[in-house]
């Protein structure tokens, strides 16, 4: 697929400082760092941003429990968030905290201009405020607020937003798609909140005359369907009615404006000129995703940053905040007259033991907890000797020569592979890995936008089919056959051995090996279909078909059998039957190179495919194909537009060492108890 590069600006929500970071937050950070890793290799100018939300009275009682003053609790918190994020190798670009200096000003200056183009208006209110989840909700004294807590009754004198303003023209884009929500179940669900709840209609119909004068119709009316076209036309135009699904008209029920300030909170932005007034704690958050980038700065720098990354391309988030992201935020942008974000990505639950992750329950999994479980199995690479060569730069080059017959028998020193004892992992390494892990887990095993289990049985189980028989095996078995059969003496003493290693496979049609075009097309095809899989964002199909191509490969390697035929060799050697020079055992190392260069350029596009999601693994295995520094390669823009063919001939292995060991059972006992 071809992909013109571009800017991609993409953020997390910022995440509250009120309590630790669990995996559910891991989860939106490892999908969005794979975006981001994505969008680099294909050469965009890729922004991604990440931050914590820290203001608003949750925070100042969280704090206050803790017996710390609100800034020193959330600078805590924030800096667990970041140490997290750097430990998991989460390449952001930025971390916004809503306490940065820059950021309050940008909240003041947005809410300034606002106030001056009369999108903001003071009044009272009076209303049930759930202090859990920061807002106010619809019900009598005491309900019961969605934090499950009762409300407290508040009544405030407050800044209101006009979100009513926008109502219509919000649908517009929705519609329209400009602003771009998914998954659909997503955005049918932002579409029925702005177009008003059908069930509540009243039943009221109006009648012509009365339709034609109203300046706007009460809320909840199904306006008649015999009305002439025209005045309907008017009235659609004005935004008074609305066209429901079933192709039915009627009148939504009214946004309510909602209130942008609390007397009642002091932990927060203050508004200016009004400073009793803290900002709501929502439309500061909201305000994190331009002022990280420059919004509201007078260094023209900043503004540069800001005109060039703004519209952010995409606002990833879990499926509990769509209604602040694609109701709220862009009728704010719509307000400032600033463009809306080009698109908004719900994903669903992680659940644990079949409920929603929080606190109250106390079913929380801890993202460390498998980092530490998981970087006990890394398996450091070995200190590579000087001699441990696959072919030195003279026998490539020689190899080069196409007959492969004017080589003269060359010896080769030969050493193990692992020639060092390995060291002790760095902490780092063993963390990157287990990172790995965990980000492969998810967006395999959870289809992304529906909620998922998880369970650290079902994180075992697939990292031992998938990743340790699966992709680690393959890796393993055909590295290691490249070595013994270039550690053979028969091999390394034949010439058209050493000529062909990788190399007769590239352009000798004539010499097929079993199930090589097989192999070949379904690579292809996989590189075709994950690109458009991971484009929007199916990650889940997206890796299963990769392993549908490790399948294929590992079969075509077990079907070719390479190790028999090395046996053959071996055998003959021994028994000192061997002709070097006969065509035969030419045809046998023919084939042993095809079977081979198959697997292992198979090999390479896999890995260069999983790159984003597993980066730290894949440079293992990259390096061990001796393609070097896979960062580099995905900055040179060697991982987009795969091709069969790329593993050039000649290329020397790097030292090996597994990659994916298996996990022992008792790893689930050791997370469980953690
Ligand atoms: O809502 N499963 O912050 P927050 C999946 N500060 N994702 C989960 C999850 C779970 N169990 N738990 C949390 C806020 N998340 C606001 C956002 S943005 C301007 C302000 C992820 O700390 C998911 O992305 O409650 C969810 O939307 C986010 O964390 C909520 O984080």
């Amino acid at each position: 697929m071809s992909h013109n590069t571009k800017k991609f600006y993409l953020t997390t929500p910022i995440y509250y400082v009120n309590a630790r970071p669990h995996i559910g937050h891991a989860y939106t950070t490892i999908a969005a760092d794979v975006i981001a890793r994505r969008h680099r290799l294909l050469g965009d100018d890729t922004f991604f941003l990440t931050g914590t939300d820290e203001h608003g009275q949750k925070v100042e009682r969280s704090a206050a429990a803790a017996g710390l003053s609100p800034q020193q609790f959330t600078d805590q918190v924030s800096a667990s968030f970041r140490a997290l994020w750097d430990r998991m190798g989460i390449t952001y670009d930025d971390y916004i905290r809503t306490t940065d200096p820059h950021h309050k000003s940008a909240v003041q200056k947005l809410f300034q201009l606002l106030r001056d183009r009369d999108a903001i208006y003071l009044s009272t209110y009076t209303g049930q405020y759930s202090v859990g989840e920061e807002m106010f909700v619809e019900g009598p004294p005491g309900t019961i607020g969605p934090d499950g807590r009762p409300t407290e009754t508040v009544t405030e004198e407050n800044y209101f937003f006009r979100l009513s303003a926008y109502q219509r023209q919000l649908i517009d884009l929705i519609e329209s798609n400009q602003l771009e929500i998914q998954p659909e179940v997503r955005r049918n669900e932002v579409l029925s909140f702005l177009r008003g709840d059908l069930n509540a209609v009243t039943g009221r119909v109006y009648d012509e005359a009365q339709f034609a004068d109203a300046q706007h119709p009460p809320s909840g009316t199904i306006v008649p369907s015999n009305l002439p076209a025209n005045p309907l036309e008017i009235a659609y135009e004005r935004g008074w009615v609305l066209k429901s699904a079933s192709e039915k008209y009627y009148v939504p029920g009214a946004l309510k404006d909602f209130s942008l300030s609390r007397t009642s909170v002091s932990w927060g932005v203050p508004v200016p000129g009004d400073e009793k007034h803290t900002i709501y704690v929502w439309f500061d958050a909201l305000i994190n995703y331009i002022s990280a980038i420059g919004y509201g700065s007078d260094d023209p720098e900043q503004q540069k940053k800001f005109e060039h990354y703004w519209p952010a391309d995409l606002h990833l988030v879990g499926k509990e905040i769509i209604r602040f992201h694609c109701v709220y935020w862009p009728a704010v942008l719509l307000a400032a007259g600033l463009p809306l974000p080009k698109a908004i990505t719900a994903h669903g639950w992680l659940l644990f033991e079949e409920s929603k992750m929080s606190k109250s329950r106390g079913n929380i999994v801890r993202t460390e907890t498998i980092l530490d479980a998981f970087g006990t199995l890394y398996t450091p690479p070995p200190v590579l000797a000087q001699n441990d060569v696959i072919l030195s730069e003279a026998q490539s080059a020689k190899s080069k020569d196409p007959e492969g017959l004017n080589t003269t028998t060359t010896s080769r020193t030969f050493s193990p592979q692992i020639s060092a004892a390995p060291t002790a992992p760095a902490k780092a390494e063993q963390d990157l890995f287990a990172a790995d892990v965990l980000r492969y887990f998810l967006l395999r095993e959870i289809p992304f936008g529906q909620d998922g289990s998880f369970s650290f049985d079902a994180l075992v189980q697939r990292y031992n089919s998938d990743l340790a028989n699966g992709y680690g095996n393959l890796v393993s078995r055909t590295l290691n056959l490249i070595v013994q059969y270039f550690s053979s003496a028969s091999v390394m003493g034949s010439p058209r051995g050493i000529a062909t290693y990788l190399r007769l496979s590239e352009d000798n049609a004539e010499i097929v090996a079993p199930f090589d075009p097989e192999v070949k097309s379904q690579a292809e095809q996989t590189v075709r279909i994950f690109d458009s899989l991971v484009e929007g964002n199916d990650f889940s199909r997206a890796l299963e078909t990769v392993w549908a191509l490790v399948a294929a490969t590992d079969l075509f390697v077990t079907k070719s059998a390479p190790w028999k035929t090395l046996r053959e060799i071996a055998n003959a050697e021994a028994s000192g039957t061997i002709d070097l020079l006969s065509h035969e055992h030419g045809e046998q190392l023919k084939t042993l190179d095809r079977i081979l260069y198959v697997s292992a350029e198979s090999i390479r596009i896999i890995t260069a495919l999983l790159y984003p999601v597993m980066p730290h693994s894949t440079a293992k295995v990259w390096a061990q194909l001796g393609l070097g520094d896979i960062e580099e390669a995905a900055s040179k823009g060697e991982l987009k537009n795969l091709q069969w063919g790329g593993l050039k001939p000649g290329t020397k292995l790097g030292p090996l060492s597994p990659i994916f060991p298996r996990a022992p059972k008792e790893l689930i006992q050791l997370m469980t108890d953690m």
